[in-house]
This record gives C-alpha cells, structure tokens and sequence, in this order.
C-alpha cells in the first residue's frame, strides 16, 4: 500500500530526490496520479505552509520544498489528464501583480491543457494592463486568475476592473482561484466563477465557456 506520509515526510525535509523515487515508486505500483498529487505533495506542502507560519521553516527551505513538489509534478502531468476534452477554448492563465506563487497555477494551468484548451500561461506577477493587452492579442474568450496571499487579493480585484474598463467584459469570462479566495469575494469583484482546486477549475471552465 502506498506511504503518503513518507512523501509528505520527504517534502518537507526537501529532499527532492527521495521524493521522486518515492512517488516513481508509488505509480510502479499501480497508484493514482491524483491521490499522489492530493495525499502525499499538496498535504505535504499544507505542512510547509504551517511551519512557515510559525518560524520553523524560512523562504529558502521552502522554495527547496516548492521545487521537489513541481520536480514530481512533472512526473505526474501525463497521467493527470481529463478525459473529457474541450476543444480549443482559448485560454490566459496568471498569477496576480504583486503575488510570485505559481505551484496551484501551474497545476491549474496543467488540468486545463490536458482537457484541450489551449491555454497561454503568463506567469506570475502578472499586472491587470498585461491581462487586457494579452486578451486582445490571444482573443482568448477566458482569463484565469490565481492568489495566495490576502495582500495580492485587491489585484484581482484591479484586474477584473481593467477588463471592464478595456470594454472587454462582454467578450470573456473570468474565473479566480486560489487559497484565500472565495465564492463570496468573486461574487464581490464581479467574476464569473471561483473554483477551489484544480480539477474543478478545469471543469468549471468548460461550463463557462459553454
Ligand atoms: Co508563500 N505564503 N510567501 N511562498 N507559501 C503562503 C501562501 C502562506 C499561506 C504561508 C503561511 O504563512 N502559512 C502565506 C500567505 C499568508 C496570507 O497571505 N494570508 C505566504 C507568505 C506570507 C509568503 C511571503 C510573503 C513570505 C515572505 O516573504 N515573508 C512570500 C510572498 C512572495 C510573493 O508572492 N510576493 C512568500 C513566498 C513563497 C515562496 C517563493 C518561498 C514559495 C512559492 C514558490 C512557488 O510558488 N514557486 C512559497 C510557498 C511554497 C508557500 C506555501 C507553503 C505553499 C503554496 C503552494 O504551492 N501550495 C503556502 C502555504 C500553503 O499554501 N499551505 C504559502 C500548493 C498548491 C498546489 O496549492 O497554490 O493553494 P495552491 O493551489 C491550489 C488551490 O488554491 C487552487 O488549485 C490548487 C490545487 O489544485 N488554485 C486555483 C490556485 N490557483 C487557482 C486558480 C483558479 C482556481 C483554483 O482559477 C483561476
């Protein structure tokens, strides 16, 4: 039986390739992609975040730690496909101005190309005028917002008004995300849809873009 908690163990201790052997190890043995992703690296990277909190890990262990994680989601990407393809929505994928996380976005990022869309991922920091210049020049028809922390929240906020103010909102739908995000503060900024994780991100997109 697979040992989540030795990923999650190995993950916090950064020890990048023992990690990789573990979870090489786990899908020899017929485990699912996605119980590894959610049980052993995201649970891991739950444990990070906590001992970040309270001091007892710093910035460079945990970049260490988010750099294993992304090692072994790499391993995993051609086997965390959606059957269920879509076609070739056009999508723009970023992490807000202000906000440098990108291990959710990129997992977002992921789901959605393995379901068909064609997605152009920005990158991290990403500020509201690049959004608008980059929607006109993809004509994408959804923009995806992702943010980790309180203080970038305002930014999606700031996007979502430059959309409006670019006149573009009738053209694409926007869907937010991220750990402090909500159902209730995309309803505030006047998004189209929040989603909590990545798989519903993907599934939430096609239903928008229906
Ligand atoms: Co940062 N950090 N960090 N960090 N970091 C958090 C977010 C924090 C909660 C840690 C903590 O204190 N407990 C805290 C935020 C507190 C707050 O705002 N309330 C925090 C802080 C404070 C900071 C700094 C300010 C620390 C400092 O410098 N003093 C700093 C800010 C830098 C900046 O952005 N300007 C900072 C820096 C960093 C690192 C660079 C060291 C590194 C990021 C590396 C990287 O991304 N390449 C880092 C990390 C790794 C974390 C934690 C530990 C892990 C984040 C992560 O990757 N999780 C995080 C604590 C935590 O989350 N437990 C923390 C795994 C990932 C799969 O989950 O990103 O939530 P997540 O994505 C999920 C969902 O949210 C969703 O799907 C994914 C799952 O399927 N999702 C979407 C995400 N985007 C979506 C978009 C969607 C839909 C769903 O639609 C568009």
């Amino acid at each position: 039986m697979t040992d989540f908690n030795a990923m999650t163990e190995k993950l916090v201790e950064c020890d990048a390739d023992g990690l990789k052997d573990l979870v090489q190890a786990a899908l020899d043995e017929g485990a699912d992609a996605k119980d590894i992703l959610n049980q052993g690296l995201i649970a891991g990277m739950d444990i990070v975040g906590g001992k970040m909190e309270s001091g007892d890990m710093f910035i460079p262990e945990v970049l260490m730690a988010a750099r294993a994680m992304a090692f072994c989601v790499e391993i995993l990407k051609p086997l965390l496909g959606d059957d269920d393809t879509s076609g070739s929505l056009n999508v723009i994928i970023g992490t807000v101005k202000g906000d440098l996380h990108d291990i959710g976005k990129n997992l977002v990022s992921m789901m959605m190309e393995s379901a068909g869309m064609t997605v152009h991922d920005l990158g991290v920091d990403i500020a509201p005028e690049t959004f608008v210049a980059q929607i006109k020049e993809k004509d994408a028809r959804l923009v995806c917002l992702s943010a980790l922390l309180t203080t970038t929240m305002p930014a999606m906020k700031q996007t979502v008004d430059a959309i409006v103010e670019a006149g573009l909102r009738g053209d694409v739908k926007i869907l937010v995300g991220g750990a402090p995000v909500t159902q209730a503060f995309a309803n505030e900024i006047g998004a189209d849809g929040f989603a909590a994780d990545a798989g519903s991100a993907s599934k939430l997109a096609k239903q928008l873009a229906a």
